[in-house]
Formats: structure tokens, sequence, C-alpha cells
């Protein structure tokens, strides 16, 4: 079952779908007076502000600023919904909200990337205007996930003096930055979880469908696919199905067919709910040091990305995402890993529909095993809640092969500038086995990776099913020197390989390119050093079978907070720029990938 209520709301016949984004009111609280002073009911001094958006570019003093702030909008529950349950959903609310429906607190959620729930209809009146409010702040603090730098900064920030200071490299966008909408569903039993599995036998689909419904329904239901349709029986709330597709379309880049799946709650010829989404059939799982999709080997090419884009900031952008995919597919992509937090739901769509290739991830990025055991204790119970509702939000994706839980915990000092700390590095195993084990029990048909960094502890890699590393030889270490950069990957790689006999991908690896800058001989923050860079990379995988994957860093430019080592609060790894256009790297990488 789904106990978040994650389930995503449609329109149908039986449910209904009212989508309330938009302009809202909005007021920032520094000093976090307005709950005191009701301004959950309206706000003093309101400003317009987009939903969904980061707030931090549209106005000047709201730039650097993580503290609380109010969003608030008037609508009209529609009057057809009147004898349905009905719900609030907020896409994604980063970091921490409070929501209130007419005076009264509905739901409370840490985290952002990660819709939630409430029901809201015994707050809504159906004769006046309600009012919604939402607060949301993003303190950077310690025992969050992303962790906040603490006392006396640390982490990346401290490496990058970054302003605001973040334990992460990127700018901390804050705010509502997906829909917020409103949903009914019966009031009778209605359908709140579905849970798809797939197998491949011979030339046939093999499909597990579990249903959940509210309220112990004990009734009948079917499911229909692809024109088979099976009944359902539930007891307790829950039902199972299998049915055969023969002959099935297997879902893969290239050919991702998708077959529209049904299920319906009937009493007798009466149907009182139905669900609907759509499915590809297909597997994946780890044999030896491969990654095999529907049984074949598959490396991946690609990029970590951003949610990131002028204006919007971390707030959804649908042209933004059409015009990745179609360069994605220029320039020969198969995939990208969702650095470093859960993407849209939409994008997850668009991965399915056009046949890419997800390692999806948890915002656990700048987990630091040096500090306090209490902050790492809060850090692994957000980070099991981030994993629970990614989980449940993003399982039926054909398009997820790989969750990751952490992009490069810490356990000593950064880029091997030391070995690592041993008690750090004993805390992170204890940490990452419970995670491990969590993500397996929610999802058993999904390999499970953490994204290691350049000299950090290599024994937490022993717990996972893929070895992610992010490399910078050439860059961060052996700076200028791309030959010695590339002589010490090749045997790190080796050394990996024989270590653990895994999959290895490359999660990260790439250097800061300012467009438009030349130089020959190449040399650091030029077009040609990043392309050689890249060069050498990727040559060095293409004599090793046992690499599964390399993910350039990054797709496209983005927005850092300010620091020395950021020219113009930006970091400029991209193969594109921050308006898409390709650097040299893009082509280069497209001669690499796109015909292959
Ligand atoms: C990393 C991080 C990524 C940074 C990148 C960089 O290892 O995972 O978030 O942006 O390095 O450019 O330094």
């Amino acid at each position: 079952s789904n106990p978040m209520g994650l389930l995503r709301p449609q329109q149908n016949a039986h449910r209904n779908l009212l989508d309330i984004s938009g302009l809202w009111d909005f007021q920032m609280d520094p000093g976090e007076e307005g709950e005191a002073a009701g301004w959950f009911r309206a706000l003093p001094m309101p400003r317009p502000i987009v939903v969904p958006c980061s707030w931090n570019d549209l106005y000047d003093d709201a730039r650097d600023y993580l503290g609380l702030a109010w969003y608030l909008t008037r609508i009209w529950a529609p009057a057809g919904w009147r004898a349905q349950r009905v719900f609030l959903r907020i896409g994604s609310a980063n970091y921490a909200a409070k929501v209130w429906v007419n005076g009264t607190v509905v739901a409370e959620h840490q985290g952002g990337h990660l819709p939630f729930v409430a029901e809201i209809g015994p707050q809504l009146g159906w004769d006046q205007p309600n009012v919604i409010a939402i607060t949301v702040e993003n303190k950077q603090l310690l025992g969050r996930v992303p962790p906040g730098p603490g006392e006396g900064g640390g982490g990346v920030a401290g490496v990058l003096g970054g302003y605001p200071a973040t334990t992460y490299d990127f700018f901390p966008y804050a705010g509502l930055h997906r829909q917020v909408v409103l949903y009914s569903v019966p009031a009778e039993a209605h359908i709140d979880d579905v849970t798809v599995g797939t197998t491949i036998e011979g030339s046939d689909g093999v499909v597990n469908v579990r249903v959940h419904a509210s309220g112990g329904y004990a009734g009948q239901g079917r499911v229909r696919l692809n024109g088979a349709e099976t009944e359902l029986s539930f007891q307790a709330g829950s039902a199972e199905a299998t049915l055969r597709v023969p002959s099935a379309r297997f879902w893969a880049p290239g050919s991702p067919h998708l077959y529209p799946l049904t299920v319906t709650l009937a009493d007798g010829q009466r149907s009182t709910d139905s669900y609907s989404l759509e499915i590809g059939i297909r597997t994946i799982a780890v044999r030896g040091s491969q990654l095999l999709l529907n049984g074949q080997p598959v490396k991946l090419t690609g990029f970590g990305k951003h949610e990131d884009f002028p204006l919007s900031g971390r707030g959804l952008n649908l042209p933004m995402w059409v015009r990745d995919y179609e360069l994605l597919r220029w320039v020969g992509a198969n995939s990208y890993r969702t650095t470093h937090y859960p993407y849209a739901e939409e994008a997850m769509d668009l991965a399915d529909r056009l046949g890419v290739l997800v390692i999806n991830e948890i915002p656990a990025v700048g987990l630091n095993f040096e500090d306090p055991p209490e902050a790492t204790a809060q850090r692994l119970a957000q980070a099991t809640r981030q994993l629970q509702e990614l989980i449940a939000r993003d399982k039926n994706h054909p398009s997820t092969i790989l969750w990751n839980v952490a992009n490069e915990p810490m356990g000593g000092p950064l880029l091997g500038g030391g070995p690592p700390v041993p008690e750090a590095a004993e805390a992170g195993m204890r940490f990452f086995r419970q995670i491990y084990d969590e993500t397996r029990r929610l999802d058993p048909t999904r390999p499970v990776t953490m994204v290691g960094v350049q000299g950090g502890p290599l024994e937490w890699h022993g717990i996972f099913d893929v070895v992610c590393i992010n490399r910078y030889y050439g860059w961060y270490t052996q700076a200028g020197r791309l030959d010695e950069g590339a002589e010490t990957l090749a045997r790190e790689l080796d050394e990996l390989n024989s270590r653990f006999g895994k999959p290895i991908i490359i999660a990260e690896f790439g250097t800061d390119t300012i467009p438009g800058v030349h130089a020959q001989p190449a040399e650091m923050w030029t077009e040609e050093y990043q392309v050689e860079f890249l060069r050498r990379y990727l040559d060095i995988a293409a004599q090793r079978p046992f690499m599964a994957g390399m993910h350039v860093w990054n797709f496209a430019d983005f927005k850092t907070g300010q620091g020395t080592s950021r020219a113009a609060g930006m970091n400029f790894k991209g193969a594109f720029t921050r308006d898409r256009r390709p650097k040299m790297a893009a082509h280069f990488l497209r001669s690499r990938w796109a015909q292959l």
C-alpha cells in the first residue's frame, strides 16, 4: 500500500483534478511573526508570486533569502465535488512546509522535490472562497537532507567559500517548485495505490499488478491491459493479478513502447473508481560487471543534470524539459541521473515515453559522516522518508532503472586530501547498510547504488549493486595535466574492477568551461580542455568491458552560490550553456555517441 497517498492524481469519470497553481500572494517573514498574527487568513503586504517557481530570481530582496515565506491563494471548491473526498497535493515545497486551509493546519512536510498530500474536505467551504496558505523555508540545517553546513561552515561550502553557504554545489533555490492541485476521489472505496512489476518469459511479457484500495475494500474489481481483462478480488483492501502479453514489445531506448493499463473497482456492473497508467514491460538486472536491460548488456551514455533555469529557478519548467530531451536525443545520450534530487513527475513521464534511462536519486547530497552522530541519526530518518516517498512516486516508471541513495557522502578529507577517517567510514557503513536494505525492501525489482566521491571510503561501494563514482583527475587534482589524470583514472578503474567485480559507472566527470574561450594547446577553462578531458575518459572506458556507463558533469551550466571557484555564480561544466547552446564538448559527445 501507499500510506502517503502519493498515487498521482488524475481526471477520469470517477475522479477530479484542479490545478490551483498560477499567481499567488507572497510575503517573506524573516521575524516569523506571521502565524501569531494570523497571516494564514490574509497577508498584510502581499506581492505577486508564481506557483510553481523559485522565489529567488523574482525579487531582489528574495535572491539569497532562505527563511520563512508565505504563499496564499483563494479558491472555490468545484460544486460538483461535494459528494467526494477532496485532497490538496503539493508537488514540491523546498524545504519545509506548513499548510492551512481556512485557518486550520492540514499538513506539515519536510524535504523538497517530493509530493505530499492532505485531505481537506472537512475544512472546505462550498458557498465561499477558501483560503489556502502555505509557509515554506529552506534553512540549511545540520540535521536535514541535504544537510546544512552547521556552525562555522564546512563541507563543500567551506572549500568553495560559497554564499549562501551550503554543503552542495548548486544554488539553494526555495519555494513551491511544482504544481499545487486539488483532487477528489469517490467517497466510497477508492484506489490508493497501484504497483506494477514486469518480467519477461520468452517473447511474452508477464505483468504483475498489485492494487490497494481504501477503507479495507473487500469487493471486486478488474485490470485491463492491452485488450485483455482479469478479475480482482479484494481482501482487506488488497488485490493482485498477473497478466500475460504474448509477443510483447519490450520497453527500451529506441523502442520505448508503453501499454495502457486500467484498474477498476466494480460493484456488479457499476464501476465505482478507476485509475489508468502507461506501463513499460522490461527487466533490469546486474550480472557480474554488466547491467542488463531485458537481458542484454546496456551501457549508459549521458549526463548529470539540474532542474535549473533563469527566472524559474528550480520551478517546473516544461519548455526546458521538452528541449532537454530533444538535446539528449541530438547528442546521442540514452540516460541521465537526477542529480541531486528527484525531478518533476512530467520529466519521468517523458523519460518513459521517449525511452531515456534514469538513475533516480534522493536529495541526499552533502552527507558528512564526521558530523555529530545526532545529525547522522536525523538524516537517516529523513533520507528513509525520502526513499519511501520517491519509490511510492516513481516505482511504476520503466525509465527508472537504478535507485541512487546518496551523492558524494564524505568520510574524511575531500578529493583524497588525506585518508578516510575510520570512525566516519564505519558510521557510513552502518548508515548505508540500513538505507540499502530499506530500498530493496521497498522495491526488490531495481538495483541500488551510491555515488562515491574521489578519495572517499571505497568499502561503502561493497554494499551496493552498482559502483558509481565521480572523478575529476585532470581538474580538481592534476590540474592542467590531462595525461597524468587519465593514467590515475585508468589505474583506479582496474583496481575497482578487481576489488568489486560489479558494473562501474563514472557518474560525474567534467571541467568548467567558459563558452567561447579557446586555447591551443588546451588549457583549463577552455572549450578545447573540456573536449580533451572528456575524450580521455571516454577512451579509457571504451577499453574496459566492465564499464557500464559514462555520465558527463553536467548537461548544462547551472547557477551556484557565489564563491571564488564559481565565476559569476555559475558552475560552467555544462556541455551546453545554461540557455542550451552547445559548446564544442556537445559536438564532440555527439560524434562519439550519436552513431552508437
Ligand atoms: C561533484 C558534485 C557536483 C558538483 C561537481 C563539481 O562531485 O557531485 O554536485 O557540481 O562535483 O562541479 O564540482
